[in-house]
């Protein structure tokens, strides 16, 4: 089966999916944004849980359950980069969807639901965001035919979802 990747014009907390992503801080004990909003959801078990996880370096994602959220059974804590426009942010950013990919394979998810990591607090511009994370999970699903993840990219704002689908649509346009 070939797994489909989507837009989905909403909060990842609204994605019925095996795995939600957070945008998250090293720290990994909340923040702003949606790691706050996955915080507040999943409630304080989620924090507890997470303070046994010793943090989390950027790029990389550790696993967590989804406590009282129940759109998703998993939640994938994953450090983006902060935006400073280098070489180092791309690739950071490619490892964070690589990472979670592959967090997801090992706890056996059909589907993952993906914020824009790092477009928000971390400055990440949209336009560029778009095209490396679309690239980074159109990629491992190719490198991973084993594993047919459904990918929803949830749109919180609507200039993300216009950003995608103009994306995608110029992508399919040009037959790649
Ligand atoms: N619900 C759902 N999605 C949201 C929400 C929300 N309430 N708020 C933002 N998004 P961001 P980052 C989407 O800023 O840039 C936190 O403080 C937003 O539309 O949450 O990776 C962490 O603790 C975008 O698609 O994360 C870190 O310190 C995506 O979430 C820092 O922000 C990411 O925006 C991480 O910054």
């Amino acid at each position: 089966m070939k797994p489909h990747v989507e837009l989905y014009p909403h909060s990842v907390l609204e994605a019925q999916v095996g795995a939600i992503v957070n945008a998250a801080n090293s720290s990994l004990l909340g923040g702003g944004g949606v790691d706050g909003a996955i915080h507040r959801a999943a409630g304080p078990e989620l924090l507890v849980a997470c303070r046994k996880l010793h943090g989390c370096q950027t790029g990389e994602a550790k696993w967590t359950p989804a406590y009282l959220l129940t759109n998703s059974d998993g939640i994938i804590h994953t450090v983006g980069p902060i935006y400073h426009g280098t070489k180092d942010d791309e690739e950071l950013l490619i490892a964070c969807y690589r990472h979670s990919l592959d967090l997801a394979a090992q706890h056996g998810c059909f589907s993952v639901a993906f914020p824009g990591i790092s477009t928000g607090v971390y400055g990440y511009p949209l336009s560029k965001a778009v095209i490396v994370s679309y690239n980074a999970v159109i990629t491992w699903l190719k490198e991973h035919p084993e594993n047919p993840i459904n990918v929803y990219f949830c749109c919180f704002k609507d200039s993300e979802y216009q950003c995608y689908r103009n994306y995608i649509e110029g992508v399919k346009a040009n037959g790649d």
